[in-house]
């Protein structure tokens, strides 16, 4: 599960896939260069307890992708739509972190005239949205040109076709996106083909610069206000200072945190709601040797859950012991939660919920 990170040329895309991944790539690096790609770990407190409990010799934290796609050497924001190689990058993502920028920075222009972050994200909404228009129309013309030619039954299932996609492209036309269009699943699954962009979760990154962060939940708020579409949630990161404290331990961290009122780490809440953005939640597994968080689909299967661990545990599943992560926190230990009745033993669909500790049986 990736997610594509999306914006104006300097809003301040490679500082956020920094900060998030904690990696180091390249803020500098101008024009069409291949796409940077990197693992962000998935903040989770509970680790941080259950490690506590059991003092294992590993920890691993659930993960996922970010990819930082270059822009187009004419940038994005131009009223053209997405195309060409950026396009087909972005269409392979499961989601979108759209990023806009906030922070006034004297010796990095703004792309246009002055920072404005409200214009800058119905700039970026605008464009995911032309973009799709340019993909549907595309198809529309191919199914024009088939129709010549076509016989009686093609001509039907065309003209079925046909219809469809341009219901949704008018509106699209009227600033519809595909996510709001009420579509039923098998018309969304016609259309899934398409790859289009406004089809997927979005997240607004609001890259406000270090003396905005007493103002980012007025700024949250305002951006909240203005979107149209439903269910995207605005988070305002200073993407600078979340990248400079990726190279602090834990400790120096937190005073600087603290000396600067940077509140929580911002870069673990967009990581959070990114994953809660995919669908994703977690299953836990604890031990002497490892304490670890899975991550699952929401609504999955304990055999196909076992799966992720291992595909025997899969085939030969038999049951699995299941516990939810409170109950085994006030418990204090497995062995007080199974005498308290806590432990379930629960069968291969039963449905996965996050936060479910599971130790599963299995004969291969
Ligand atoms: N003051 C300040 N500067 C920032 C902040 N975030 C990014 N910058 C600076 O803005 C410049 C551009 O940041 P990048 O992360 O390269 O932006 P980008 O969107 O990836 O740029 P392109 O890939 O060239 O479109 C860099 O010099 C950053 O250091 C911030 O929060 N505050
Ligand atoms: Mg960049």
């Amino acid at each position: 599960m990736k997610l594509g990170i999306i914006g104006l040329a300097k809003s301040g895309k490679t500082t956020v896939f920094n900060a998030l991944t904690r990696g180091s790539a390249s803020t500098t690096a101008s024009g069409l260069t291949d796409p940077n790609i990197g693992i962000a770990k998935v903040p989770d407190t509970r680790l941080n307890v259950l490690v506590e409990i059991f003092n294992p010799k590993k920890i691993t934290q659930a993960e996922v992708y970010y990819i930082d796609v270059p822009a187009t050497p004419e940038g994005l924001g131009q009223d053209h739509g997405i195309s060409g190689k950026y396009l087909n990058e972005l269409q392979t993502t499961d989601a979108l972190v759209l990023v806009v920028r906030a922070f006034e920075n004297p010796s990095v222009p703004h792309v246009s005239t002055n920072v404005d972050p409200s214009r800058d994200l119905d700039t970026l909404l605008i464009e995911l949205n032309l973009s799709d228009v340019v993909i549907l129309e595309r198809r529309l013309s191919k199914l024009d040109a088939e129709t010549k030619g076509a016989n009686t039954a093609e001509r039907t299932r065309i003209g079925k076709e046909h219809k469809f996609l341009e219901s949704i492209r008018q509106n699209l036309g009227q600033g519809i996106a595909i996510k709001d269009q009420n579509i039923n699943q098998a018309d969304l699954a016609q259309l899934s083909v398409f790859q289009l962009l406004t089809a997927k979760p979005l997240l607004v990154l609001i890259n406000i610069g270090e003396e905005q962060l007493v103002d980012a939940q007025q700024l949250e708020n305002e951006l909240n206000n203005q979107i149209e579409r439903s269910g995207i949630s605005c988070i305002a990161m200073c993407a600078r200072l979340e990248e400079e404290l990726t190279s602090m331990d834990e400790e120096e961290e937190k005073t600087f945190r603290e000396s600067l009122g940077a509140g929580e780490s911002a870069y673990g809440k967009v990581i959070q709601s990114s994953y809660e953005l995919l669908g994703l939640v977690s299953f836990l597994t604890v031990g002497p040797d490892e304490v670890r968080a899975w991550t699952i689909s929401d609504n999955t299967g304990a055999a196909q859950a076992a799966g992720k661990i291992h595909s025997d545990i899969e085939r030969g599943f038999i049951r699995a012991e299941t516990v939810s992560y409170h109950d085994l926190v006030t418990s204090g230990s497995m062995t007080d939660a199974k005498r308290k009745g806590l432990v379930r033993s629960e069968g291969r669909t039963y449905l996965v919920k996050d936060g479910d500790v599971i130790n599963f049986l299995f004969n291969v």
